[in-house]
């Protein structure tokens, strides 16, 4: 490797300009780390670089790829598996200022926008022209260019899907500097292998994403947010399914165990509406008019009721709706201060109650709170293990051992996780944290083809080297 000199940061510098460029250790900083709590990941950058333009990408990728620099591309820092977090040796790029809109197309309902651009503005954009992207990481500082690294799911997939169902178009800058133009505007296509397809989750290890299209559908106009408390998690997930069976497909489907609501609402200084219970379900319908919303918001507690609900809440209004919603976004900044990890595992639905069941045993067993909260309708669940009690939304003493207990429920988690059918990670990937896990998920031939279409298109290792799985077999 180069070591970084003078020469190599100015030259950097005459690409970008000289507000592109940071190298002092105190700017560094910022871009050690992405929204995970662990903190061992961290790691400072030699620099970061802003590039202003797609060339001025291409131009650094090029200039990076003479000198062996491995670049880490950015987005909005907001991922949870540190697959932002520099390479050894390397720099990072953030895309921040590639934040245009480029074309919102009212003929074709689709938009254009640059890898930089927040999806809180993306959403503005759409909603503007009357369109709706479905779409929604709990975290609107996201960047485009990162939900479509990462596959990014959020609540409303269980009616909608997840980003890949909506990406049409990519434009990404290649190991060698190239540019390809995938995709376009298209609803259909069958052009060869899925060059798309393949950019999707990939993490900045293939190619960095300057810019994407994607589809929109029309806005469902009304919406209605319902929460329903249980006694038991249990059955709050086996009601999802009952709701399911019947036909009745909300735009988001979520539980929430209370205690870990809780420390939400006490970070928040609001209230979740349902006292009673230990867990509440959290429905989302949407329609285009209030009849509609109104007959399935009935249907749905007909359902909750026939399951055992201690009672179906209604938000009176918009205020409220955006009150709950935001409670339920921000469990995981809430317990992120005693956290150790959070857990991604994605399930065929019908296994989320036995799989919630198995955490609490693991709960009991390893003597460390697990509290379990997600997307209860697509079969994603969060569980967060903890280096803390929880005592009514607070956060207390460190738990004794911690760091075994924390291993020894990870293994079970995720061995249970396999076993029913699921992956380790629905929505958040795998970055640097979960790739120990990788092989034992996907089997040792998937990750061995992983690796082939990596060396093939970064044969020099340079785009954010070490993420997803080493490359040399661990
Ligand atoms: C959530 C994020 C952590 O569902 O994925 O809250
Ligand atoms: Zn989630």
């Amino acid at each position: 490797m180069v070591p970084m000199s003078a020469s190599w940061v100015d030259e950097l510098r005459s690409i970008v300009g000289e507000g592109g460029l940071l190298v002092e250790e105190a700017d560094l900083e910022g871009f050690s780390h992405d929204e995970t709590a662990t903190e061992e990941i961290r790691r400072l950058p030699r620099a970061v670089v802003k590039p202003a333009s797609e060339e001025q990408v291409a131009q650094i990728v090029r200039r990076c790829a003479e000198l062996g620099i491995p670049i880490t591309p950015r987005g909005g820092g907001t991922g949870l598996a540190g697959a932002c977090v520099p390479s050894p040796g390397g720099i990072v790029m953030s895309l921040e200022r590639l934040n245009g809109i480029l074309e919102v197309d009212l003929h074709n309902h689709t938009i254009t926008a640059q890898a930089g651009v927040p999806m809180g503005v993306l959403f503005e954009e759409v909603k503007k022209a009357k369109l709706f992207f479905p779409p929604h990481p709990g975290d609107e500082s996201a960047f485009v260019g990162g939900v479509v690294a990462t596959n990014a799911g959020g609540a409303r997939a269980v009616k909608y899907g997840t980003v890949k169902r909506f990406l049409t178009g990519l434009r990404v800058v290649m190991s060698d500097g190239e540019t390809l133009e995938l995709g376009g505007k298209l609803l259909k296509s069958s052009v060869g292998y899925n060059l798309m397809g393949m950019m999707i989750g990939s993490e900045g290890t293939l190619g960095i994403i300057t810019r994407v299209t994607f589809s929109l559908l029309a806005n469902p106009g009304c919406l209605q947010t319902l929460v329903v408390p249980f006694d038991t998690i249990d059955q709050a997930t086996a009601a999802v399914e009952q709701l399911l069976n019947r036909g009745i497909t909300p735009c988001a489907a979520e539980f929430v165990e209370h205690a870990a609501i809780r420390c939400a609402e006490q970070l928040l200084k609001k209230s979740w509406p349902a006292r009673q219970g230990s867990a509440s379900l959290m429905f989302i319908l949407d329609g285009t008019g209030e009849d509609e919303v109104t007959a399935a918001a009935e249907a749905v507690a007909a359902v909750m009721e026939a399951g055992g609900a201690l009672d179906v809440l209604l938000a009176e209004h918009e205020a409220k709706q955006a009150e709950i919603l935001e409670i339920r976004s921000m469990i995981y900044e809430a317990l992120r201060p005693g956290a150790v990890e959070l857990f991604d595992v994605s399930l065929p639905r019908s296994e989320i109650p036995g799989h919630v069941r198995r955490v609490h045993e693991l709960e009991r067993e390893h003597g460390i709170p697990l509290p379990t909260y997600g997307h209860a309708a697509d079969g994603n669940v969060h569980t967060q293990s903890m280096r803390v009690s929880i005592e009514d939304g607070i956060l207390g003493a460190p738990i004794e051992g911690w760091r075994e207990k924390h291993e020894a429920a990870r293994a079970g988690i995720y061995a249970d996780a396999i076993a029913r059918g699921g992956v380790i990670s629905g929505e958040h990937g795998i970055g640097l944290v979960k790739k120990d896990f990788l092989a034992r998920n996907v089997g040792e031939g998937a990750v061995a083809v992983m690796r082939a279409i990596k060396r093939a298109l970064d044969p020099k290792g340079i785009l954010n080297p070490g993420k997803i799985f080493d490359l040399e077999r661990g």
